[in-house]
């Protein structure tokens, strides 16, 4: 601790009341984000609400400090500090999930993809991963993507019957154009990924095998599903979504691949780490090793179940018929309302959530025919599959009915205020 007067509270960064005066715009605007929080539904199944915690982290000195390189081996002087910040997040993400290596400097999913990349392959080369509009990801090789310009990019896809992966499909695939690397991973596929099944077909055509599993970490932390770590050789992951930690992502790898995947990060793709992020990580990794952490992922499954189901009551129907994770994939053709107008429905009755293409969908990226909803947001403030039952039946009634949105807008009031973000006292 530093040499504070004793009995006084140390200054340690934040002080909302300095910049209520300072900077009364910005401070306004951060008011009004927390009222946003606070007062609807947040069905985003990217997002959550990191720990006050979380935040002093973010909110600290620590973000004065450059330290290109990495702990002991920097390339700024004064680093001795910020080091110990770095240490205990790669420590605590090497225990949290059993993995040989941790980089904790990524500033986004994105980048830490784009560093995994870069320590295994060459431009040109292939890669075999999931189709952005079956539920992969952007820099999984879209062609607005750096990954889709870089690389010979192979998609698959879900089956059109089952809406779940082909794994024979991969296979064939694999074998046929011998990719380098093969990801599995998305962000808009509700069920279970068989790490196995793709580490086998991996080992057989010998291409590296990357796990994104950005969405999924936080339930993996838990060990409420599956782990990716044993079977991948690099894990990519953000810190952000059921994870509960500060925007941000991270790789974990094999003991083999650590100075590859270090020297991609920093300096093939970044310079200067954002320390007061690493910190906040460490914090987020720390609560995530609390064994409260595994109710919480366990409970967000089954807050995921229970709403999905309640759509399905409602003719909503989720693809792949539900769940096994924090978020479901909806199909409004059914009800004949697209994916756009859907979102803006909700929008006015107070719910967040966003509009998402689903499986072999006819329409465009911008208005789609399906809607994502996920469980991350409303588990951490105390929903439990009771109220999301509810919450099913009031997003369905806002999208069918966008004349009762004012009342669909009183019941997620009385809801958010029995179950209230960051609570004064908390
Ligand atoms: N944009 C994130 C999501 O919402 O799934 C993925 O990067």
């Amino acid at each position: 601790m530093g040499d504070e007067t004793p009995g006084a509270v140390p200054y340690y960064g934040p002080d909302f009341t300095r910049l209520m005066r300072e900077d009364p715009e910005i401070a306004s605007v951060i008011l009004d984000e927390l009222d946003r929080e606070r007062n609807g539904l947040q069905l985003i199944a990217s997002e959550n609400f990191t720990s006050p915690a979380v935040l002093a982290a973010l909110g600290s000195t620590l973000t004065n400090k450059y330290a290109e390189g990495y702990p002991g081996r920097r390339y700024y002087g004064g680093c001795e500090v910020v080091d110990r910040a770095e240490a205990l997040a790669i420590e605590r993400a090497r225990r949290l999930f059993g993995a040989d290596h941790a980089n904790v400097q990524p500033h986004s999913g994105a980048s830490a993809n784009l560093a995994a990349y870069a320590a295994l392959l060459r431009p040109g080369d292939t890669m075999l991963a999931m189709a952005l509009p079956h539920g992969g990801h952007l820099t999984h090789g879209s062609k607005v993507n750096f990954s889709g310009r870089w690389f010979d990019v192979v998609a698959y896809g879900v089956r059109r019957d089952t809406e779940l992966i082909d794994y024979d499909e991969v296979r064939d695939l694999a074998l046929r154009h011998r990719p380098k690397m093969i990801i599995c991973g998305a962000t808009a596929y509700p069920r279970l990924i068989d790490f196995g099944a793709f580490r086998g077909i991996a080992d057989e055509v010998g291409a590296w095998l990357l796990a994104d599993v950005a969405h999924t970490i936080g339930l993996m932390a838990g060990g409420v599903i599956p782990s990716a770590v044993p079977y991948a050789d690099v894990v990519t992951f953000t810190t952000h979504k059921a994870l509960r930690g500060p925007r941000g992502g991270g790789v974990l790898c094999t003991a083999e691949l650590a100075a590859k995947i270090d020297r991609a990060v920093f300096p093939f793709i970044q310079g200067g780490p954002l320390m007061h992020v690493v910190a906040a990580k460490a914090v987020a990794f720390g609560e995530a090793m609390r064994p409260g952490f595994a109710e919480y992922g366990k409970r967000v499954v089954d807050n995921a179940q229970a709403l999905a189901d309640g759509l399905a009551a409602a003719d909503m129907r989720p693809v792949s018929g539900g769940t096994d994770t924090h978020l479901a994939l909806i199909d409004l053709r059914p009800v004949g309302v697209s994916g756009a107008e859907a979102e803006r429905r909700c929008a006015a009755a107070g719910i967040t959530l966003n509009r998402n293409a689903i499986p072999y969908d006819p329409e465009p990226p911008t208005v789609t025919s399906g809607m994502r909803v996920g469980t991350p947001c409303v588990t951490t403030q105390g929903f439990g599959p009771g109220d999301l039952t509810e919450v099913a039946s009031l997003v369905a009634t806002a999208v069918r009915d966008p004349g009762r949105a004012p009342e669909v807008r009183r019941r997620v009031s009385e809801l958010v205020g029995v179950h209230r973000v960051y609570p004064s006292e908390s």
